[in-house]
């Protein structure tokens, strides 16, 4: 529920998503205020006509704040909190102050922090400026030496926030070793905010993720097991929920989020998902932003495109849709889905093992006559017995995943048993 009143100004029309982003942190949008312009004022963003008709508007509205439509540089902020007389923000604060809001995990708390004085040096460094040149009387009343030590303190901060940061990130890796090692294959859900990544998490795996219709819900990472299906057993899978995409995010700001953008790199499989629910400019868009992000990654995994919340478009909007998205997507595979209904639920899971690597075979040659019993509890779990052979010596045709073979093999072996890979 909306409790505070925000203008937008924009030098374009298009401001449905910032919009969203207001309402997201709380803010029902009062009015927006368009300049068309190509560039924005160097002094002030907008016109100076334009400035009159805002401060007509607040003479007699009770608006909280201004957010402007795009990225503003100190020096605009500043003369624009001046002129309007309320607080002004831009699309990255706005954004920043979403992330602060929904950060609950000791690490996206730390993330937001780095972000945050990250963002706001610039903004600091020109409240300085105008202090030293008598524009701004009162900041950091005490001259030079309270400035510099400012800075030190900012500087430290971020220092101790890097450091706690990479303790945590060693904690992490070790937690991705291990279950390498136990051979879970990893799916990561991306996607633009509010596509439905959590929503599908929670189908895929029972789970009660926090799923809203606002933008960046999600800011931490969770993983939890598939539900058992046809072709768990050897092959247990991982599903991934991540911190939403969006589009003109700095690169240092990504960056501040690497630990999610990491889990996503070293995953087997992706299902990006577009919201089919969209336009097809918008759902164009977005899937082009979320396509530039994962195929940036060092290593992209294979990725499926999953065309979301399916209920709610009719058989002909699909085939329309899946038309005109083929120029974006390419020859990848994808299929509209549900996670509301359910729809081809069933169908990704499918297509999530298709993208697996295949199974291994291997034949087991035992010492002495065995019977399943005996060979079920050598084998123990990650390994499907096949069949027996029992002509000569005890044999034994079993697979695995691609990921165990190895030390599988290496502990039948150590057991004095032959292994040797084979064909189906
Ligand atoms: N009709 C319909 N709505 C859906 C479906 N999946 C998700 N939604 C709705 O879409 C909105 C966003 O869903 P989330 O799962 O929170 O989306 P997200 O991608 O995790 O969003 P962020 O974490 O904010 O990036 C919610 O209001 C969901 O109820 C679906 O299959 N059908
Ligand atoms: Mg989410």
């Amino acid at each position: 529920m909306a409790d505070k009143t925000a203008l937008i100004i924009s030098l374009h029309d298009d401001c449905s998503e910032l919009a969203h982003l207001a309402s997201s942190l709380g803010y029902a949008v009062d009015r927006i205020f368009v300049q068309p312009r190509l560039h924005p004022d160097a002094a002030r963003y907008i016109g100076p006509g334009k400035i009159a008709e805002i401060k007509e508007h607040l003479a007699d509205h009770d608006v909280e704040c201004a957010i402007v439509n795009g990225e503003l540089r100190p020096s605009q902020w500043y003369n624009l909190e001046r002129d309007l007389q309320i607080r002004v923000y831009d699309r990255l604060r706005l954004i920043l102050d979403i992330f602060a809001d929904r950060a609950q995990r000791k690490e996206a708390r730390l993330q937001v922090k780095l972000a945050s004085l990250r963002y706001e040096r610039p903004y600091i460094r020109e409240l300085i400026h105008r202090t030293k040149t008598g524009e701004h009387p009162g900041f950091l009343a005490g001259g030079e030496y309270q400035v510099a030590s400012y800075y030190e303190r900012i500087k430290k901060q971020m220092k101790n926030i890097k450091a706690e940061l990479t303790k945590i990130e060693e904690e992490r890796k070790a937690r991705r070793q291990h279950r390498l090692h136990t051979g879970f294959y990893l799916v990561s859900l991306v996607g633009y905010t509010n596509a439905g990544k959590s929503c599908l998490l929670n189908q895929l795996t029972d789970e009660t993720v926090k799923v809203d219709d606002q933008l960046f819900s999600t800011l931490s990472t969770t993983t939890r097991r598939l539900q058992q299906t046809d072709h768990d057993g050897i092959m247990p899978l991982l599903v991934t929920d991540t911190v939403g995409f969006i589009q003109d995010l700095p690169h240092w700001m990504v960056d501040a989020f690497h630990s999610t953008l990491e889990e996503i790199d070293l995953s087997d499989v992706i299902v990006l998902l577009v919201d089919a629910s969209d336009d097809i400019e918008d759902m164009q868009r977005k899937a082009l932003t979320s396509l530039q992000e994962v195929t940036s990654m060092h290593h992209t995994p294979s990725i499926v495109i999953g065309f979301s919340k399916s209920d709610l478009l009719t058989p002909e909007e699909r085939a329309s849709k899946r038309e005109k998205m083929r120029r974006v997507i390419g020859d990848r595979p994808s299929l509209f889905l549900s996670a509301r209904t359910g729809h081809n639920i069933d169908r990704l899971i499918d297509m999530l093992y298709a993208m697996l690597p295949e199974k291994i075979y291997m034949e087991i040659t035992f010492p002495c006559a065995m019977n399943e019993e005996s060979v079920a509890a050598v084998l123990r779990e990650s390994v499907e017995l096949i069949r027996m052979e029992n002509s000569e010596k005890d044999k034994a045709y079993v697979c695995c995943s691609d990921r165990m073979k190895e030390s599988i093999k290496g502990r039948l072996e150590k057991q004095g048993l032959q292994v040797r890979f084979c064909r189906e």
